[in-house]
């Protein structure tokens, strides 16, 4: 058997039930297969893979805490700290019911290679509880975070890992566990990224995934001769990712005509309406049922089903396996000329395939979605230099990186003879850089 597959055999034998893991892990392994069997006596010597697919450390903790009713809940927390070789790790907390360590496994996993191509030092890391912070008050919020933190900071810091927000994890959330990091170590340090503006947030941070996705889809458009200028886009979600990808497709001329929530979804042919959605979104935490209220020729539709809507673009910004090989099917049946991944593994192995194959282009969540966490590593330089910078300099930062990513996955893809193919590109130069440095730095 070749060294991929043995390796990709031996994390399904490992982690037996860890699925979304064993995904994301063949995803990359496969596409760094020019790569690897161009030194795979060398890698195979160095155990490299093995050592790339085994986390540095996996923290699994109890978090109880009271509801307002006055009974003990208890969730399940998590930090996975996968890979330090080129930095500090960093990613984000998810708070949602389904998390469970496959899903933070992948997430964690994926993140090593995204934070690699953003150019900037930092790890791969991802963390989070099966808390649901749906329908909860501020006050169970509260009582939630600061439990999670009580045992979380040990393992966190400004120069060890730097959490940040992710699914279910907002400025509320950050702010809650903040307050209690400070509280518990008694210092003022840059130890969470996504904070408020008022104790050391990043402009642009709010922004900046939404915003990079679209930087980089139009740099990705440029390149094959379109524009999203005139183009009609389908989002889903409705959530950080998706209601600053909106704004951004629509200042850039495109109309955006969708976006979901885990109910339903909302079509709205005349483009959706910023304001309104953020109203429901930002300020209400409402469903996306309200939608319709405020614009009435709008049309709600629940459950699935999104993916039918014609489209010349579409940006999957909700969860993992949401855009399946039926759905890529339909977008391809409508004429839809690209896909780019706001969320992380929002495509399967399957419809990803099936895209590729029918000439749609395809940007993977790791370097669509990057703009996130790179805008988090420039909320960690102005903490370490105590400065803030302006909007403009940090917008300008990150329309660069976006830039840089698209260019290095597209160059690598090139190199690697499979021109266009951005998975491989962007596994591949993602890759590179991580494996230089763990080999540079000896067995550990
Ligand atoms: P939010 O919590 O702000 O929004 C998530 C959105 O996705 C909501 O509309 C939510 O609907 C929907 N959603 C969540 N889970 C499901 C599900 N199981 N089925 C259907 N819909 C679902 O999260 P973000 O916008 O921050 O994150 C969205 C995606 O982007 C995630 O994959 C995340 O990992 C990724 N990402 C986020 C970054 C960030 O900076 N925030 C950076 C890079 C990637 P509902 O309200 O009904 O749950
Ligand atoms: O998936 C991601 O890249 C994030 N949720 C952002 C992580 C971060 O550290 O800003």
């Amino acid at each position: 058997m070749d060294y991929i597959n043995e390796v990709i055999e031996m994390v399904i034998r490992k982690n037996p039930s860890e699925y979304e893991f064993h995904q994301a892990v063949k995803e990359v392994l496969e596409s760094l297969r020019p790569v690897v069997e161009a030194n795979e006596e060398k890698y195979r010597r160095e155990a490299l893979l093995e050592r790339l697919v085994e986390p540095d450390r996996q923290i699994i903790f109890r978090v109880p805490w009271v509801d307002d009713t006055g009974r003990v809940q208890v969730n399940t927390g998590y930090r996975v700290q996968f890979n330090n070789a080129i930095g500090p790790y960093k990613g984000g907390l998810r708070l949602h019911p389904s998390v469970n360590k496959g899903i933070i496994k992948f997430l964690g996993f994926e993140q090593i290679l995204k934070n690699s191509l953003t150019g900037l030092p930092i790890g791969g890391a991802k963390g989070g509880a099966d808390f649901d912070p749906k329908g909860k008050s501020d006050r169970e919020v509260l009582a939630f975070c600061k439990s999670f933190m009580t045992e979380l900071y040990k393992y966190i810091g400004a120069d060890t890992d730097v959490p940040a927000g992710d699914i279910g994890t907002g400025a509320r959330e950050i702010g809650y566990l903040y307050g209690q990091y400070k509280k518990i170590r008694g210092t003022y340090e840059g130890v969470l990224t996504g904070k408020g503006l008022t104790y050391g947030g990043s402009l642009v941070r709010t922004e900046a995934t939404g915003f990079g996705l679209i930087y980089l889809t139009e740099e990705m458009l440029k390149a094959h001769g379109h524009s999203l200028a005139g183009k009609t886009v389908a989002v889903s979600g409705a959530g950080n990712v998706a209601i600053y990808a909106v704004q951004k497709a629509a200042e850039l001329g495109a109309r955006v005509v969708t976006v979901s929530d885990s109910n339903g979804w909302i079509y709205d042919k005349d483009g959706i309406d910023l304001e309104v959605l953020k109203e429901i979104k930002e300020v209400r935490r409402e469903r996306l049922t309200e939608y319709v209220k405020f614009r009435p020729d709008a049309k709600y539709t629940q459950g699935k089903g999104l993916w039918t809507v014609k489209c010349d673009i579409a940006l999957p910004c909700a969860t993992q396996n949401e855009l399946l090989l039926e759905d890529a099917k339909a977008l391809a049946a409508n004429g839809c000329i690209a896909v780019a991944e706001g969320a992380n593994m929002p495509t399967d192995l399957e419809a990803t395939k099936y895209l590729q194959e029918n000439g749609i282009l395809f940007a993977p969540g790791k370097a669509a979605n990057a703009g996130g966490v790179a805008t988090s590593a420039l909320e960690m330089s102005q903490n370490s230099e105590r400065l803030s910078w302006s909007f403009e300099e940090v917008d300008e930062k990150l329309k660069r990186i976006m830039k840089n990513i698209f260019h290095n996955m597209s160059e690598a893809a090139k190199e690697y003879h499979a021109e266009g193919n951005y998975v491989l590109g962007a596994n591949i130069a993602g890759f590179l850089k991580v494996s230089e440095a763990m080999m540079a730095q000896g067995i550990w």
